[in-house]
């Protein structure tokens, strides 16, 4: 049987930095994922970093190319019957930015890093499954290359996002879980096109919320709200291109460029929290344990907290044989994670159409968006929360 400190099961962001940032500490680890390489780089998702996230990866010497690449921004604009409205972040906190670089990226550079570290990362194992997670020594077994495996550990981080084995694994009965559903999700495209604004655009519209967003000087990304259960296949290009034009519209003649749209794909809005995130010696880390709409762009930024609590909690262990760290994971992580929820489902509440709430809601949230972009104290309120608190 092999044996290893710490099991990681998924090569997401989560479970890649947890293995980098235990490698810097001395700490062993195999980290297992089911899919492929390509699969798990090629998916298009988070694309903005807080300012604290950029410490992280900084300090554990994996910012090379997201400093070279990354674009930093100091400000977001929200958009709303026909009038773009600046929030200017980093005057109002302090001089915080955020900085824009594709979570493709991010994956690509933690392979890199676990590749030059000569750390154990297996793709395609299948029917992972986790036992003896109460006890001293809990196991993971798996196929690999045909072969059937079980690897024992001192502690196993559930690292495999929504739909994994992890938090399925813990007994019912341990966890109770929060969940709010919304009735829409978001259709994404990636397109090969200059985008048509230096920053964030977050457009509420009574057709539904859409939003701006980019990757590089040559690459835009755009999503649009759509329907709960929508198809992807419902969508030709150019009907999302004319939902983004209406919805992005303003009044001083801007425009939206088009380009070729390089892919697309629907998401569903979620927001869910699982408490404790931990069991016996079974910690569960980023997706696996907590979801946010993306309106908020925080599901990375927290993951990224969550391994971060988890190294050190590790390293304390390891060092002085205290638990204190591992005891005090999930209170830690929550406290964050709450924050993330909070904010998220404040900005998705205040940008999105909710059929069900009526004129009544929509004039609600006309006021709100008011209230933002008008005082300098609820402005101020939403740019803290948007660039994040400090993780190290
Ligand atoms: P992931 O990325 O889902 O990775 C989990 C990995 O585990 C693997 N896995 C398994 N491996 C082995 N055995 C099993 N049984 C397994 N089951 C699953 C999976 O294949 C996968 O590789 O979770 P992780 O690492 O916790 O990372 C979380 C982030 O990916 C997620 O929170 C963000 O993408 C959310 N998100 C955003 N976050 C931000 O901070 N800023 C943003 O701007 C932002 N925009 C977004 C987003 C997510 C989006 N979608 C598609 C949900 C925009 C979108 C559209
Ligand atoms: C993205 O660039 O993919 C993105 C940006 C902001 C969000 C969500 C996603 O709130």
């Amino acid at each position: 049987m092999a044996r290893t400190q710490v099991g990681i099961v998924g090569a997401g962001p989560s479970g890649l930095l947890l293995a980098h940032l235990l490698h810097e500490r001395g700490i062993e680890s195999v980290v297992l994922e089911n899919r492929t390489e390509e699969y798990v780089i090629a998916r298009v998702r988070a694309g903005v970093l807080e300012q604290g996230v950029v410490d992280v990866f900084r300090a554990a010497g994996l910012s090379g190319r997201l400093e070279a690449e990354g674009l930093v921004h100091h400000g977001i604009e929200l958009r709303f019957q026909g009038k773009g409205h600046r929030i200017a972040m980093s005057e109002l906190t302090d001089g915080r930015t955020i900085t824009i670089y594709g979570q493709n990226r991010v994956v690509e550079d933690l392979v890199a890093a676990r590749r030059s570290a000569g750390g154990p990362l297996l793709y395609e194992v299948s029917d992972v499954s986790l036992h003896d997670l109460a006890g001293a020594r809990p196991t993971i077994r798996y196929v690999h290359e045909g072969r059937e495996e079980t690897l024992e550990c001192d502690f196993v981080a559930g690292c495999d996002g929504f739909h994994g084995v992890s938090r399925a694994s813990i007994p019912a009965g341990v966890l109770t879980e929060y969940e709010r559903v919304y009735p829409f999700g978001w259709l994404g495209i990636l397109a090969q096109v200059a985008p048509s604004t230096e920053e964030l655009v977050y457009a509420y519209h009574e057709r539904g919320f859409a939003l701006h967003s980019l990757r590089s000087a040559e690459v835009s990304r755009l999503y649009i709200q759509v329907p709960a259960g929508e198809e992807v296949e419902a969508w030709p290009d150019d009907q999302i291109w004319s939902e983004l034009h209406t919805r992005l519209a303003r009044d001083d003649g801007w425009t939206l460029r088009e380009g070729p749209v390089l892919e697309k794909g629907i998401a569903a809005l979620r927001s869910f929290v699982t408490e404790p995130m931990c069991f016996g010696r079974l910690f569960l880390a980023g997706d696996a344990a907590h979801i946010v709409p993306p309106t908020g762009a925080k599901g990375l930024n927290l993951a990224v907290a969550d391994v971060t609590v988890l190294a050190r909690a590790l390293e304390d262990f390891y060092a002085t044989g205290s638990d204190a760290g591992l005891d005090a994971y999930s209170d830690t992580c929550l406290r964050r994670v709450w924050q993330g929820e909070r904010f998220s489902w404040q900005m998705t509440s205040m940008l999105h159409r909710f059929p069900e709430e009526g004129p009544f809601g929509a004039r609600l949230q006309l006021a709100q968006l008011e209230q933002v972009v008008s005082s300098r104290a609820a402005a101020t309120a939403l740019s803290e929360s948007y660039v994040g608190l400090p993780i190290l």
